[in-house]
């Protein structure tokens, strides 16, 4: 199993390379210092693509048009999809935010460590520094690495972030060179970019406090509720910014607090700026989009152009974000040399706590598609989505259905650097890279953990076991909970989870709870 992470696997009979390991990395670098347009030298850098890995934020199977989707255009993604392989069985390894970025970076099931739920504003770092993640290995690998966009995995440690302070660890302690950072979601507070170690523009005169408590009897969501421009439905009513309310309070800050509607455009800006820099190194770029997340407020531009409310609007944002790397990775000359992964963190979720039209504009649009539940659900609908990969020239266009998980990405991508991945590192990550790069005997998993907030699914092959805890989900959301405490479903026959087989396949439950068990026990990849 070790060995294979050293072996460059192969992509097609035109593009069949000769099985590099790692240690003949220095060689070929030499030989095409002397000859660099030899064979070789092509050779070499075809093993050290750049790469970027675009994640949008509560993005469904259904949301996209390349995916099914009637109701909402999406054409920078669909251009990504005609060029790439286009996965049907494409997953994140959890239906929130933070684990699934958890697991993406460490390749490790969330479940392992706890506190990797949804963290709060003030959560400390996640990932501690030292732990091996896809930054660093790729780093390790000569690569440049930035993550833009947003975070969600906690910042500094101890008592809570610095916010005025030196904000470590962070991303730069665990491989990244840089970042640009959205620190927490644009529903938790604080609103401000945090670039390496610091909030952008702070004025030391006007202190950043964050906390759970309303510091200064400020006007909160509930006190002054006719005040705010998108009223909340759930949570969402604690301090006010730019006429929304959020999650938590903070005071001070005030000359570093952004605008949601510029988000977009600030990611794309710093993107933009850090490929120009480095587009002639081998990078890494983690595009970390906070699209579609709530509170959906895209830029002036985009609203009221999708027809289906800001949800949709906000898809539209996410789309134009995809088309300006998409162009710049072509104006810089790189587009063949190049990697690109698209992926969501979770699936759709409708009222995530605010009026924003996503419920009353919905129309005819599916945003799990033909899956059940969405976001904070084990069913189909809260992991399976969007998935593509795109590598001109390497990658042939078209649609796979091996079964890949964003949680491969550590595995997968060192192997396809040949970077030799850590002793214990990435323990729940496979090596699925030649299903990622399409080739034909490509195989993907062969089951999978899909993590929700109230339930666990295991996927295997097409049988899904899901497996609910006693508390259940309070229904105010677009997800919808089962009625029993496990549930069995045949996904080849019944896609949409519908009929639950318990009751008539008994040993098939106790052969996943069994494998379930296993796997929580211990890691999937010995
Ligand atoms: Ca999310």
């Amino acid at each position: 199993m070790r060995q294979s992470m050293f072996i460059f696997t192969l992509c097609g009979e035109q593009l069949r390379r000769p099985v590099i390991k790692n240690a003949m990395l220095c060689l070929v670098a030499m030989l095409s210092c002397v000859c660099p347009v030899s064979g070789t030298a092509h050779a070499a850098e075809g093993n050290r693509p750049n790469i970027i890995v675009i994640m949008a934020d509560d993005l469904g199977y259904g949301d996209v048009s390349c995916y099914g989707a009637t109701e909402i255009k999406t054409p920078h993604v669909d251009r990504l999809a005609e060029e790439g392989l286009l996965f049907r069985d494409g997953y994140c390894s959890a239906s929130t935010c933070t684990p699934t970025r958890f697991s993406f970076l460490t390749g490790m099931y969330a479940f392992r460590q706890p506190g990797t739920g949804i963290a709060p504003p003030n959560a400390t770092a996640l990932i501690k520094p030292g732990t091996p993640t896809l930054a660093s290995n790729l780093k390790a690998a000569g690569y440049a690495t930035a993550v833009i966009g947003k975070w969600h995995l906690g910042l500094g440690e101890g008592d809570g972030p610095d916010w005025n302070g030196q904000l470590n660890p962070g991303p730069l302690e665990i491989g990244f060179d840089t970042c640009f950072l959205l620190p927490t979601t644009n529903d938790r507070v604080p609103q401000v970019y945090v670039h390496d170690h610091r909030v952008v523009d702070l004025d030391p005169k006007d202190p950043l406090w964050v906390g759970n408590k309303n510091p200064d009897g400020q006007p909160t969501g509930i006190t002054h509720r006719e005040t705010l421009r998108m009223n909340w439905t759930h949570g969402h009513n604690d301090t006010i910014h730019n006429g929304i309310g959020r999650i938590g309070f903070y005071s001070g800050g005030h000359a570093a607090r952004w605008r949601d509607e510029d988000l977009a455009d600030k990611w794309i800006e710093q993107s933009i700026a850090w490929l120009e820099d480095h587009h002639k190194e081998p990078f890494f770029l983690f595009f970390s989009s906070h699209d579609i997340h709530v509170p959906r407020m895209p830029h002036e531009r985009f609203q009221g152009k999708s027809g289906l409310g800001f949800r949709g609007d906000a898809i539209l944002e996410f789309d134009w974000s995809v088309g300006q790397l998409l162009d710049t990775v072509e104006r810089l000359g790189i587009k063949e040399n190049t990697l690109i992964v698209l992926c969501s963190d979770n699936g759709p979720v409708l009222d995530d706590g605010y009026e924003d039209g996503a419920v009353t504009q919905l129309g005819n649009h599916t945003p799990s598609g033909p899956y059940r539940g969405g976001k904070y659900s084990a069913y189909e609908g809260g992991t399976r989505t969007p998935f593509i990969t795109c590598w001109p020239g390497t990658i042939q266009p078209g649609e796979s259905s091996q079964m890949v998980n964003t949680i491969d990405l550590p595995t997968s991508l060192s192997t396809l650097v040949s970077q030799p991945i850590p002793e214990s590192a990435f323990p729940d990550s496979m090596n699925v890279l030649d299903a990622l790069l399409g080739t034909p005997d490509g195989q993907g998993r062969t089951e999978m953990v899909e993590q929700g907030t109230q339930s666990i699914g295991l996927r295997v092959g097409n049988w899904k076991l899901v497996r609910y805890r006693n508390k259940k989900n309070t229904g105010k959301t677009y997800t919808k909970v089962g009625d029993g405490l496990l549930e069995l479903y045949r996904l080849d026959t019944d896609p949409g989870e519908k009929t639950n087989l318990v009751a008539s396949h008994p040993e098939k439950v106790q052969e996943l709870l069994k494998r379930l068990e296993e796997i929580e026990a211990r890691p999937t990849r010995q």
